[in-house]
């Protein structure tokens, strides 16, 4: 069952309910905010404390950071981690593969808001699979005569027992940079947190696993050489928006991303498809 539904304040998002799995996409940003397989806990943790309203990042599920991650390169007045997220994206296709796998196609164009922040006519097509599985793909396609640059990140906040129980798996011995201390390191053997944490690996190349307890998320990327992992602990986490105090202890961020140096870029026509596959 595929159905365009609307909230109270008129809020879009489609619902997914087939014989595997159910989920929820807004238009807005075609923002993933619920991933839940039958007879399983959601996949995907969303704040209690998120707004759904049109031209606010929602807090939790996948947020899509586009056409740059983090801060804008030369304009903070721009927003973070671009304007994807709190765009109205156009409804492609829907399609019911086969009772266990939905398929459904999102569109953003550029419009003079984002012609205002990033001078470039371009194509972003968010493909979403929802099975047992969960995948997104974001193809962005360069329509115009001159070549620009992107970074980007499926943001994805995952649903955890509590902070004190996990560990992600995958990046031992890879550099990243510590966006706290703005120093290189290596990861030695798997990230457990006992503090703020938010750091970009760069060169990823294997498949990232959340280990909580009895548990293990598998998150598969192609066309993603950065990953980031990101828990704001409890301080910052009471300065956030749409957080609640103990929020930190509920969610972790594994990020599937081409950020700071991993940049993609684009020439007249050509286009890059990030791809994470979360099973
Ligand atoms: O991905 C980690 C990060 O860049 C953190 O530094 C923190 O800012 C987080 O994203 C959330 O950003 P947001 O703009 O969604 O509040």
């Amino acid at each position: 069952m595929i159905s365009l539904k609307k909230m109270q304040n008129r809020f879009e998002y489609i619902s997914i309910d087939n014989d595997s799995a159910s989920a929820k996409i807004a238009l807005q940003g075609a923002h993933i905010f619920e991933f839940k397989p039958h007879n399983k806990r959601a996949i995907l943790w969303m704040s209690q404390a998120s707004d759904y309203e049109n031209s606010k990042a929602i807090r939790g599920g996948i947020p899509i950071c586009w056409p740059w991650f983090g801060q804008h390169a030369t304009d903070e007045s721009f927003p973070q981690h671009g304007f994807a997220r709190t765009s109205m994206f156009s409804h492609v296709e829907s399609k019911e593969v086969d009772t266990h796998t939905t398929q459904v196609t999102l569109k953003l164009q550029h419009y003079p808001q984002s012609l205002a922040m990033f001078p470039y006519r371009f194509e972003l097509l968010v493909k979403i699979t929802v099975s047992t599985i969960l995948s997104i793909e974001l193809t962005t396609t360069n329509l115009c005569d001159k070549s620009f640059e992107i970074t980007q990140a499926l943001h994805s906040y995952f649903n955890i027992s509590h902070i004190s129980n996990v560990a992600v798996h995958g990046l031992d011995k890879k550099r990243y940079y510590d966006a706290l201390t703005g120093e290189h390191q290596e990861q030695v053997g798997d990230i457990t947190f006992s503090e703020e944490l938010d750091r970009v690996y760069q060169e990823v190349d294997s498949v990232i696993s959340l280990v909580d307890k009895a548990k293990v998320i598998n998150i598969e990327n192609e066309g993603s050489a950065s990953v980031v992992v990101w828990n704001p602990w409890c301080e910052k986490c009471s300065k956030m928006s749409a957080m609640e105090n103990d929020s930190y202890e509920t969610f972790v961020c594994i990020e599937s991303a081409n950020a700071l140096d991993d940049f993609i870029l684009l020439k007249p026509n050509e286009s890059h498809t990030l791809k994470a596959t979360i099973a």
